[in-house]
């Protein structure tokens, strides 16, 4: 087991054996993933063995000469589509590597990815990401060979490579030993659903902007309530949606009491004739 002190408490985060994951990809354009071991968090973890990143390019499973993966599609239109057989013969290739491997097809008609989903995927062995390109893939593709399609947001991308990037970079990120600070992805995990309070560093003033008191007061209890408090307003203001189903505590909803009775007042004041 990995025991960690965060504040005054001793947290399990998870069993020693730490085992790596496995991301495949499959993509007409291998190149692209290279730009994700140009620096960072994922180039140190895939270099720290917490992750390895495949790219397998569908091309190599065509079998004509010219290495033909799209085709026009039956019934018309305009554009071409993904042809099944070079997909099928990649997605057959990667599985039979990674047998345990979840497979995912990234496209807009997806269940949305969001922090929940990249938990959800943060659990499996090994994920295999198919990325399409031109008007899509074959249909009998999804049925047959593929486990989930996701979407990472409502907007039409060129290809599925950068949301493949999306969906590795926010998964791998909360894999055991990925991020510096062990404590960091639990710490937030504590948080879940608020955004995040305003951070500050040096100096204490900046072009006549100050940081708040009480970040530089030392008192950690007060620090710890600024901040939470900070993050429920901030969340109340930019994206109220996510309050609605969140647990609140006592201390929230006081604070959330006092904002209404402050508007209420606000409100009655203006909209009273005399
Ligand atoms: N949005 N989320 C997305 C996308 C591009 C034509 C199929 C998205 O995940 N993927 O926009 N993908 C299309 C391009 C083929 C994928």
């Amino acid at each position: 087991m990995i025991w960690t002190k965060r504040s005054c408490d001793w947290i399990f985060l998870r069993d020693w054996k730490i085992e790596r994951m496995n991301f495949t990809v499959l993509t007409l354009f291998p190149e692209m993933f290279a730009s994700l071991m140009v620096g960072g968090i994922i180039k140190r973890s895939v270099e720290n063995k917490r992750i390895s990143i495949q790219t397998i390019d569908i091309r190599d499973f065509a079998s004509n000469r010219h290495r033909t993966v799209d085709d026009r599609p039956y019934g018309g239109g305009c554009g071409m589509v993904m042809k099944p057989e070079p997909l099928a013969g990649a997605i057959r290739h990667a599985k039979g590597r990674h047998p345990e491997a979840f497979t995912l097809l990234l496209t807009p008609q997806g269940r949305l990815f969001d922090q929940a989903v990249a938990r959800e995927l943060a659990g499996c062995r090994g994920l295999i990401l198919i990325c399409g390109r031109y008007e899509g893939v074959d249909e009998r593709i999804r049925q047959d060979l593929v486990d989930e399609e996701l979407s990472v947001g409502d907007y039409v991308l060129t290809g599925g490579e950068l949301a493949a990037m999306v969906v590795i970079d926010a998964v791998s990120r909360l894999l055991p030993g990925v991020l510096g600070n062990e404590a960091s992805a639990q710490e937030e995990s504590f948080s879940t659903g608020l955004l995040e309070y305003p951070q500050y560093t040096r100096p204490s003033s900046f072009e006549g902007g100050q940081v708040p008191d009480t970040l530089l007061s030392g008192d950690h209890g007060a620090i710890r309530n600024w901040r939470r408090e900070a993050s429920l307003i901030r969340t109340f203001v930019k994206r109220p949606d996510l309050l609605l189903d969140l647990p609140l505590t006592s201390q929230d909803m006081r604070v959330l009491e006092k904002l209404q009775q402050e508007l209420q007042a606000i409100i009655e004041k203006h909209s009273t004739p005399f």
